[in-house]
């Protein structure tokens, strides 16, 4: 039996959005990662394993090759900084935007603006470029409410309707860049196991045309 294929995905959007691809790739999951309580699935092949796992951790067990393989968001890859990893392959699935959001009526503070974000490396390049002094403050989910309460005076997210930023009262304001998620790679798992990656890869890539 040839070595095993360990594939890191998120449970959710991209796992649904995964699904389709990975069949096309010959590749079915023996459990929903929903339901089931296992982190490790079995699949229809006995040589590919899925671990399932949170979206910003993905990178990091592909880095290290502790998956050989992985599906992740652009705005996670951004903030990871893509160390260890190669990116071949734009899956077109769970689309978004990364957007500065704020209140739309609010007039610029005269001193350094506050910004709330899971996004901190993203967020610090994306200022630092424009010659923008801010200070970035790290949270971990619901950013959308740091401008309500007066944690921060913008927010930066990844933003899909608009919806949940106009349910609280806030606006899209600036847009940093279009996100999609990538199929990754461990660079030393792209030499080891080549044939059969590029097998998952080629596969992958018909189906997204599709
Ligand atoms: O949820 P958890 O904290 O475990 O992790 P996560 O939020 O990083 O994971 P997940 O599964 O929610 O998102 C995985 C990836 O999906 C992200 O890294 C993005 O690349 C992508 N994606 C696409 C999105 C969205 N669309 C999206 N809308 N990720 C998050 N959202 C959030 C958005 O921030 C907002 O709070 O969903 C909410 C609804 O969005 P609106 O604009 O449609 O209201
Ligand atoms: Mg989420």
């Amino acid at each position: 039996m040839a070595a095993l294929l360990t594939i890191a995905l998120s449970k959710g959007r991209i796992f649904q959005e995964t699904l389709p691809l990975l069949a096309a790739a010959g590749i079915v999951p023996a459990d929903d990662p929903e339901t089931s309580r296992k982190l490790i699935l079995d699949t229809n092949q006995p040589d590919v394993k899925l671990v399932i796992i949170r979206a910003t951790d993905v990178p990091t067990y592909v880095q290290y090759g502790a998956a050989d393989v992985g599906v992740a968001g652009k705005d996670v890859l951004l903030e990871h900084g893509g160390e260890g990893l190669y990116e071949p392959l734009d899956l077109q699935i769970a689309k978004c935007r990364l957007m500065v959001a704020g209140r739309p009526d609010q007039p610029p503070r005269q001193s350094r603006s506050r910004i709330a974000t899971k996004y901190v490396n993203v967020t610090r390049q994306w200022f630092a470029d424009q010659g923008r002094q801010v200070e970035v403050i790290k949270l971990y989910g619901s950013m959308e409410l740091a401008p309500l309460v007066g944690l921060a005076d913008y927010i930066v997210d990844v933003v899909d309707t608009g919806n949940t930023l106009k349910a609280n009262g806030l606006a899209p304001l600036e847009h940093i860049a279009d996100i999609s998620s990538r199929l990754i790679i461990n660079k030393a798992a792209m030499k080891m196991k080549h044939t059969r990656i590029k097998a998952i890869m080629e596969r992958m890539a018909a189906a997204v045309g599709a």
